[in-house]
């Protein structure tokens, strides 16, 4: 496979790579595992500190819109379940800044580039969460879509980020089942509760086909990072399978998913749909969604807030380390 994106892609062909990258790229070619210690090429760690730096803050700017609800929620059931699914979301945000730290960031640092805009986090994240439907719809679809993107990363080259994968990937099949528990209920209910189920599929649809990023001939990173296995599919490849998952499921709650060309393609094997809107995709991405600010903005409020409790953190590792060495001096 390697061989022949080096032809169609214009990746480094082996007769040009040192000695050191050419074993590197074979032991990625026989699935081996890249370990922490290991030596990597300076792309392969910077791309990995990249993608998983910004799946971290995608886990954690992703409580946002849901953590608006927890105090709404319907009944006592529905918030310890969005409780439980939040706060879950908090834990695979540190899975994810422990694993990137073992390629030699601090999760300082990565939170200083998400704080001054140079590190992205989900472009999902950036749209309103309205109505309660609209939980459901970000359990459904965006967790959906989350899954997707994380079942074949469970296989990625990079040892820490696989393992971390395979544990954030069985917490992400509950918050899916949770999200659609509640379509379930809303689309069963009152018509006007069936209403805000349909609308809140038309809000997160096109939102939803996004966070695949852009379509494969504008993807930048994905040819080097498939040859790193890095990445195991293409952006396309995992939004059609996501749109062949999801099209049944909307007709099983009998909502209509927003695309008047949505067709099964017998010949494909899969739906024809209309593409998201890419302008508006880069916008979003630019800095310029509905929420970007407001979402930034609570982040870097946060961060200020918790600076007290950092400082007391360090005072006290400074006086315990104190104390240890004068007993070690003893
Ligand atoms: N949002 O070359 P491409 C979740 C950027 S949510 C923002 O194809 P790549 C959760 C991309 O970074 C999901 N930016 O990039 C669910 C690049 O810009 P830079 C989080 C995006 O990296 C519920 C440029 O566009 N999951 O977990 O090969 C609750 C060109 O794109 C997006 C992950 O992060 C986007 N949607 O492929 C809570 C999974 N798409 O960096 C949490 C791991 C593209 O050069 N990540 N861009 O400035 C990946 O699999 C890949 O990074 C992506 C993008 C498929 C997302």
């Amino acid at each position: 496979m390697y061989a022949q994106l080096v032809k169609t892609e214009g990746l480094k062909a082996a007769e040009d790579m040192t000695p050191q990258e050419r074993a590197f790229q074979e032991r990625i070619d026989r699935n081996e595992k890249i370990e922490p210690k290991e030596w990597m090429p300076d792309g392969y760690r910077k791309t990995l500190i990249r993608q998983m730096g910004q799946h971290a803050h995608s886990e954690i700017v992703g409580q946002l819109p849901e953590g608006n609800w927890i105090t709404r929620a319907p009944t006592l059931e529905r918030k310890a379940i969005l409780l439980a699914k939040v706060q879950d979301e908090a834990g695979h945000g540190l899975y994810l800044y422990s694993a990137a730290e073992t390629l030699g960031v601090s999760r300082d640092e990565l939170l200083e580039k998400l704080h001054n805009g140079s590190m992205k986090y989900s472009s999902i994240f950036n749209y309103p969460t309205l109505t309660w439907a609209d939980i459901g719809a970000v359990g459904w679809l965006v967790d959906g879509a989350a899954i997707m993107n994380q079942v074949p990363l469970q296989r990625t080259s990079y040892g820490p980020y696989s393992r971390a994968m395979i544990r954030i990937c069985k917490e992400e099949s509950f918050h899916q089942r949770q999200g659609y528990d509640i379509m379930m209920k809303m689309a069963a209910g009152t018509p006007e509760q069936k209403a805000m189920a349909q609308d809140a599929l038309n809000r997160f649809w096109y939102p939803s086909l996004m966070m695949f990023g852009p379509s494969d001939k504008d993807s930048v990173h994905s040819t080097q990072s498939m040859a790193w296995r890095i990445k195991m599919n293409t952006n396309d490849e995992l939004r059609q399978k996501f749109v062949d998952q999801t099209v049944p499921q909307a007709k099983y709650l009998g909502l209509t998913v927003p695309d008047d060309k949505l067709v099964w393609n017998e010949e494909k094997g899969g739906h024809d749909f209309s593409e998201p809107d890419w302008n508006e995709f880069f916008a979003v991405i630019a800095g310029n969604g509905p929420c970007n600010a407001e979402r930034l903005g609570a982040r870097v409020k946060a961060w200020e807030d918790g600076a007290w409790f950092r400082d007391g953190l360090m005072a006290h590792a400074e006086k315990s380390a104190a104390r240890q060495g004068a007993l070690a001096a003893e």
